[in-house]
């Protein structure tokens, strides 16, 4: 396969430093290098640009909407390069930064595609709005916005209105949610799955629901979006809302394995590293990479699988 790196050097939306700087160790650790050794064509378009402006301007767009207007912005900038790398027939692989950048990577991907769905795999919803935000912190909203719930300066991103239907969003593994966020997943009957629920049904069983549930609907890109924060606080302390009770680093792999080999996986985003308050042995970023192995190595043995077939 042929991917590109799309680095999001922002902190904006978690408003916490440290986050701007995961596309940096990202590369620093030689991600390019990883995908090419797992028999991968990889190229790095480097990254998007993020405009500069000073805390002090950080309500000036909104009063509960921190860093609005570069928000809104640099998504604007992502999206475009995300559409022109699906066009290019190479798979989008977005390295954050804080998770506000969900937005301008989901408008990118359903600009190119008729129908998407998108795989949220987060501790958190991502759903909250302007009204139901405890933080104003936009990286607590960008699933909400590409559903079309929000403020316009946010749902209008790269086009105008709704960038994916609820119906085929599926959140996984969300354990801090905040009230306004279960209204808002109620309502617009998005596919929720709490870790509350993964522990009860079981996870390869939640894994094959949702794989069903795709396979079974008419969409023609699927992207999806991890949250490294998805993974148990003590495996990620380097991320700034990490939270206890997530997923072991053996379940990540799980969920990658069964994903990409059985969806046709089109986009990626991986967001949320910050190596600024990571362990001194820098466990956050070598669990990271441990992961992203995995995952090139599964898109690789689904690549073998296909041609095998084709032939
Ligand atoms: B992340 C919280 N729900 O809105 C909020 O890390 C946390 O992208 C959001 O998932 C966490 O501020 C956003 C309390
Ligand atoms: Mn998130
Ligand atoms: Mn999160
Ligand atoms: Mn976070």
């Amino acid at each position: 396969m042929k991917f590109n790196l799309i680095g999001v050097p922002v902190n904006y939306g978690c408003d916490r430093n440290g986050a701007q700087f995961g596309p940096e160790a990202f590369r620093q650790h030689n991600i390019a290098d990883l995908i090419k050794k797992e028999g991968h064509k990889v190229q790095d378009s480097g990254d998007v640009k993020i405009p500069k402006v000073s805390p002090e301007e950080k309500y000036s767009g909104h009063e509960n909407l921190k860093y609005l207007e570069p928000i809104a912005e640099y998504n604007h900038n992502l999206a475009e390069v995300v559409y022109n790398t699906l066009n290019d027939d190479t798979f989008p692989f977005v390295l954050g930064g804080d998770h506000s950048l969900g937005m301008g990577s989901i408008a990118g991907v359903s600009r190119h595609f008729e129908e998407i769905a998108v795989i949220w795999i987060d501790a958190h919803g991502d759903i909250n709005t302007e009204d139901t935000s405890p933080s104003g912190n936009i990286h607590g909203m960008p699933l909400a916005a590409s559903m079309n719930v929000g403020n316009p300066r946010l749902t209008n991103i790269y086009y105008k209105g709704q960038k994916v239907k609820p119906e085929n969003v599926y959140i996984i593994g969300a354990r801090d949610i905040d009230s306004g966020e279960f209204e808002i997943a109620e309502k617009t009957k998005l596919n929720l799955y709490t870790m509350e629920t993964v522990r009860e049904k079981g996870l390869a069983n939640i894994i094959e629901q949702v794989i069903e549930k795709i396979n079974n609907s008419s969409v023609d890109g699927v992207h999806l979006s991890f949250d490294i924060d998805a993974l148990d606080k003590s495996i990620v302390p380097g991320t700034g809302t990490a939270v206890s009770e997530g997923f072991s680093l053996n379940e990540g792999k799980e969920i990658f394995t069964k994903f990409i080999s059985r969806l046709d996986i089109t986009s990626m985003d991986f967001v949320e590293l910050n190596p600024v308050i990571d362990d001194e042995d820098g466990k956050t970023v070598k669990n990271c990479f441990e992961l992203l192995r995995h995952i090139f190595k599964t898109f690789k043995l689904r690549e073998e699988r296909d041609t095998e077939y084709a032939i």
